[in-house]
């Protein structure tokens, strides 16, 4: 079991294992090391504190890409013992208004790019008293302005049960809802999943393509290199492309991103730069199919870390790594957690498919949501995804547990299919639905968007289709085939079914 102190500030323990002197954060416009990651996130908790009436328990909204500037931001709100409420980007003013609304956020600090959508989500709501805007990490926007003169404000003697964020899930079926992760949560996913699985190093250089809004990113790039004393190399436009560049030019040592993200970057002519430095690659935020993991272990050498975590439980929960790796499964319980498999009467099954459930350091604490009984059941979290776990202890994904397709009596999990069509090399990315069908009570359809340079007509249909016959069991295969140019997805890159579904 994880025993931490009972009076724990999850910044000041993070910020704890640099060497003062050694580099924390990299990117375009400079270096910056430990000692100032301490010192200006120690300047931004004495600005809340004595100069906007920050009292410990606040809630205070943080909105811009990753960078140096976003993390200082970060720290200094909890070391100041408020509670952080990072936004996604991509948020519209009415979605940033819902999310301000349901925290009851009093304190904003934005990134002066981001100000216009900020601006209207404030018009739509009457919380927020105080902000403060910065300039990404390009200029002295008001935030270094107003802090140059502070002497760092040492950390509010905060519990490890006091509240340090709120995340808010990225809404794949229905409205967000709101997180509430105490202190001890910010640390349990280091010295669990990242211990485990996705280790670093002082030296060592960590790139996401995830906003830290996304508790995958807040993982990746700010909590896991600094509880191991390494570097996070931050980008502002995370396309494939970008991240390989960036990764050649800032030695990254370890990437983690989604599984499309992988896929793509295997055409990139910027891959074999990136590889001179890259050792260890971690992937999540949707099924990483087997075909990808194969791809790219044969063109790097390197075998990708799959793993799934929610922002319920603030990471990654079932995971494998190195040669306990199995190709297409997503691993076993991250130690410290406890996985299994629900039947429909809630027992848990020691082999078979069923409702995945969790036990462990972490757990969910919605923001004053009715839903919070249906995610935990008796002492399990209970994730909505359907699983196979095996006679090993491996968990084997199989859909959404609202992603299951039933047609003429077969249950058929839609990632099984997209997983066939992905390795047809004309698939760029698709996305399987069930759809209505009188013979059949639903049928498959699948969404494709064409790899580049290949022809999306009939012929390829046919193809497609019989590719599939021949890789799974053929009464999966895809009924109905659409080209399309992009599929739907939500800020976090997760695929948006339901729309799918309401389209058709
Ligand atoms: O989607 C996931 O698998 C995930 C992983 C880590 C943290 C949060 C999430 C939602």
């Amino acid at each position: 079991p994880l025993d931490y102190p009972e009076r724990l500030n999850a910044a000041a323990e993070l910020l704890k294992h640099g060497d003062p002197s050694d580099l924390a954060v990299v990117n375009g416009h400079g270096r910056w090391t430990y000692a100032d990651l301490d010192d200006f996130s120690g300047r931004i908790a004495r600005l809340l504190v004595e100069e906007k009436g920050l009292v410990p328990g606040n809630r205070v909204l943080l909105r811009g890409p990753n960078g140096y500037t976003m993390f200082a931001a970060w720290l200094g709100i909890l070391k100041a013992g408020g509670v952080a409420v990072t936004t996604m980007p991509l948020l519209r003013p009415g979605e940033i208004a819902t999310v301000i609304d349901a925290s009851e956020v009093g304190h904003a600090i934005v990134d002066s790019r981001f100000i216009g959508d900020f601006r209207g989500a404030m018009s739509q709501t009457r919380f927020v008293k105080h902000l403060t805007k910065y300039d990404g990490d390009y200029g002295k926007g008001e935030l270094e302005t107003r802090t140059a003169g502070l002497t760092p404000l040492p950390p509010v003697d905060t519990g490890r049960d006091d509240p340090a964020l709120i995340a808010f899930t990225s809404g794949t079926t229905g409205m967000p809802k709101g997180c509430i992760q105490f202190h001890r949560d910010v640390l349990a996913p280091c010295d669990t999943f990242a211990k485990a699985h996705f280790p670093m190093a002082p030296g060592d250089i960590v790139m996401t393509s995830a906003p830290i809004a996304f508790t995958f990113g807040l993982g990746a790039t700010l909590m896991f290199p600094l509880a191991f004393g390494a570097a996070t190399a931050t980008i502002e436009q995370p396309s494939p492309s970008a991240m390989l560049d960036a990764m050649a030019k800032f030695g990254v040592t370890h990437l983690a991103t989604a599984p499309t993200a992988y896929k793509a970057m295997l055409s990139q002519p910027g891959l074999v730069d990136a590889l001179r430095t890259l050792k260890a690659c971690l992937s999540a935020g949707e099924h990483l199919p087997k075909a990808t993991w194969e791809a790219w272990k044969e063109r790097t050498g390197i075998p990708i870390v799959d793993g799934i975590g929610s922002t319920e439980m603030m990471h990654i929960f079932i995971s494998e790594s190195g040669d306990n790796i199995r190709p297409g499964s997503t691993g076993r319980a991250v130690p410290g957690y406890v996985a299994t498999v629900l039947d429909d009467h809630g027992r848990p099954l020691d082999e078979g498919e069923g409702r995945l459930a969790i036990k462990g350091p972490t757990g969910c604490r919605y923001l004053d949501d009715p839903r919070q009984s249906k995610y935990v059941e008796g002492s399990w979290n209970v994730t909505g995804d359907t699983y196979r776990k095996d006679a090993d202890g491996y968990f084997w994904y199989v859909a959404r547990s609202d992603d299951m397709i039933v047609s003429s009596g077969y249950n058929i999990g839609a990632p099984e299919v997209e997983n066939a069509l992905l390795a047809h090399p004309a698939v760029a990315e698709c996305a399987v639905i069930g759809v209505p069908c009188p013979e059949r009570g639903q049928k498959v359809k699948a969404f494709i968007v064409a790899a580049v340079g290949t022809e999306a007509g009939d012929a390829l249909i046919s193809e497609l289709k019989s590719f599939v016959k021949s890789m799974i069991a053929p009464y999966k295969y895809p009924r109905e085939i659409e080209f399309v140019e992009a599929l739907p997805k939500t800020a976090t890159g997760k695929l948006r079914r339901v729309e799918l579904r309401n389209r058709d």
